[in-house]
């Protein structure tokens, strides 16, 4: 296959769109509209055969798994939840940069709640990642799954701890809660279908480095 084969990158819009979009920038690459004010869901570029697809954060390793898409942009929280099947995972880009967090409200034991034995409840998105952390310390949980305001939940007795993705601390700031654990550092990774990798690697291969290069010009 040649390198005008038709490449499709899958990412979400808000801060993956916004913070990817100065790396296709910075790789010489302009996107056609903003998704957040055009509604379109298959965005053009500069580069020929390059085209994005606007999909839910969640979805973007399943699109690229099923080769939907043949790349994608999400985020290590997103990726490690998928748990990676068919995706191959060749670059850190650096962006949308965050840590996965335990979190508790103020005033409440967490230390002395782990070293009693207590069984603690946990609220989170995260539920493998919540799962292998709790486990591996050897505390006993109760995961309760919730698809978003994690914060909310300990307010209203839904649960004793969250584990959610905290930036700035704003936010848990703002609910009365601190965070206690880091569970990993988290940033936004490229990954490629394993297939559309040697299907396609002339059209892959100039695109991964020209990635690289603008990520390193970004660090
Ligand atoms: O919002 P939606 O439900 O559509 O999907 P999503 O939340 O998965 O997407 P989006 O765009 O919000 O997040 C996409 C990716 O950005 C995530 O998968 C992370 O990899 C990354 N990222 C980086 C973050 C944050 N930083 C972040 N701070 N994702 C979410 N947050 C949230 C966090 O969950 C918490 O509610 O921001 C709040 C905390 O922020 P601070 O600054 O108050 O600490
Ligand atoms: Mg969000």
């Amino acid at each position: 296959m040649t390198s005008t084969a038709t490449l499709t990158l899958a990412l979400s819009t808000g801060r993956i769109f916004d913070e990817t979009t100065p790396l296709l920038a910075a790789a010489g690459i302009a996107v056609a509209e903003n998704p957040a004010t055009s509604r379109k869901l298959v965005i053009g570029t500069s580069r020929p055969g390059l085209r994005l697809l606007i999909v839910r954060a969640t979805d973007v390793p399943t699109y690229v798994e099923y080769g939907a898409a043949d790349l994608g942009i999400a985020g290590k929280d997103v990726l490690y939840e998928h748990g990676g099947g068919g995706l191959y995972q060749p670059l850190d880009l650096g962006i949308a940069a965050c840590r996965m967090m335990v979190a508790v409200p103020e005033g409440f034991d967490y230390a002395g709640a782990v070293r009693t034995g207590a069984r603690l409840r946990v609220a989170t998105k995260y539920i493998r990642a919540a799962r292998e952390h709790f486990a591996a310390k050897g505390v006993h949980v109760d995961l309760i799954k919730l698809y978003g305001s994690m914060e909310l939940a300990p307010l209203v007795g839904l649960a004793d701890a969250i584990v959610d993705l905290v930036s700035t601390g704003n936010t848990l700031r703002a609910n009365n809660l601190r965070a206690i654990e880091e569970i990993m550092p988290v940033s936004a990774r490229l990954v490629v279908n394993q297939a559309a990798l040697k299907l396609k690697r002339d059209a892959v291969q100039p695109l991964l480095a020209a990635f690289a290069d603008a990520v390193a010009a970004h660090a």
